[in-house]
């Protein structure tokens, strides 16, 4: 086979995963719990090349994407004895620098096609582990539906895996419209500001506590497909990880003044009997949390807001 070709979908975490126990095997201090959206993907070919190459949407891609990208081929050659280099070119449905979540479903969609050009067979747990080593997030990524991410507890990381807990047929009313806003490049990376929130936020400990005692409750929400409780327990969440951020040293803030306003708009939607509910990753861009029968309503409001550059909305 000259070329491989894979789609992965993107994911937002309704129970996050923030911190490694092991940084350079990628494992996670906790469990996360995500979703995967449908109408984001990136597609992903790959074949074999006299070096190692990396194309987004058709340009080359920045000094810091591709460290991560080159760090993970010498992983990858490296766990399954390969000599090969490869050209990598990569499609993202969605915005690139729009500080959407593309490492985890481009991470995914690369592991995807290199698993079939390389011809290993991997099954799903493995491939899951494979993402890991380029996005703690990728490991979600190789599945759709609600997926479970272990942190495992052995330090070879052989339990660091994801599954599948619910397929994506489980809840068709379900919706995640991500909110895109005004802002410039990132402020810090996600590895960097998690480095410094587990080494110095004097809340990290006890999020991670309170966070672990939601997990179940959240699975629980989502088998019953209950939307406050799942909306309610997404926001602690999130809230909580932002507040970990903040009290770290230096402190970290994601968040700008158009997220507030989203933030806003969303609480006061759900005062007036709206069932929406919002969840926050690593930028400062929303993502709504609610059902196909508030859709409009809360499209609505949306549309009204200034700063608000996108909207995106998406099924599992
Ligand atoms: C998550 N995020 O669970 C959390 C919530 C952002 C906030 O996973 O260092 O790109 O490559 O493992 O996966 C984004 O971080 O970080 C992320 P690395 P990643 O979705």
């Amino acid at each position: 086979m000259h070329f491989a070709t894979a789609v992965a979908n993107a994911n937002i975490a309704l129970i996050k995963y923030w911190g490694k126990r092991d940084e350079k095997l990628m494992l996670p201090t906790k469990n996360s719990f995500s979703v995967s959206l449908n109408a984001l993907n990136t597609t992903t070919k790959v074949s074999f090349a006299n070096n190692d190459s990396l194309l987004i949407n058709g340009v080359a891609a920045t000094t810091k994407s591709q460290e991560k990208f080159f760090h993970f081929l010498v992983e990858f050659r490296e766990k399954y004895k390969i000599n090969s280099n490869f050209c990598v070119e990569s499609i993202n449905n969605f915005p690139t620098a729009a500080g959407l979540a593309s490492s985890a479903s481009g991470f995914a969609a690369l592991t995807l096609a290199l698993n079939d050009l390389c011809g290993l067979g991997l099954e799903r747990k493995k491939l899951s582990m494979l993402a890991r080593l380029g996005s703690g997030s990728a490991s979600r990524s190789v599945y759709n539906g609600f997926v479970l991410f272990n942190r495992g507890s052995l330090s070879d990381g052989l339990d660091a895996f994801a599954e599948q807990i619910f397929d994506d047929s489980h809840w068709p009313e379900f919706r995640i419209i991500v909110v895109v806003l005004e802002s410039g490049p990132k402020k810090i990376s996600s590895s960097q500001a998690m480095k410094i929130t587990t080494s110095t936020s004097t809340s990290y400990v006890d999020w991670v506590d309170q966070s672990n005692l939601r997990l179940p409750q959240m699975i629980d929400a989502v088998a019953q497909k209950d939307i406050a409780a799942v909306g309610t327990l997404a926001e602690q969440d999130c809230l909580g990880m932002h507040q970990t951020m903040r009290d770290a040293s230096p402190s970290i803030n994601y968040f700008n003044g158009c997220t507030w306003q989203v933030v806003n708009a969303v609480r006061q939607l759900r005062d007036s009997g709206v069932e929406c509910y919002f969840t926050i990753d690593a930028g400062p861009n929303v993502k709504v949390l609610t059902t196909s029968f508030e859709q409009k309503k809360v499209l609505n409001t949306l549309a009204q807001l200034t700063g608000v550059q996108r909207i995106i909305v998406s099924g599992i």
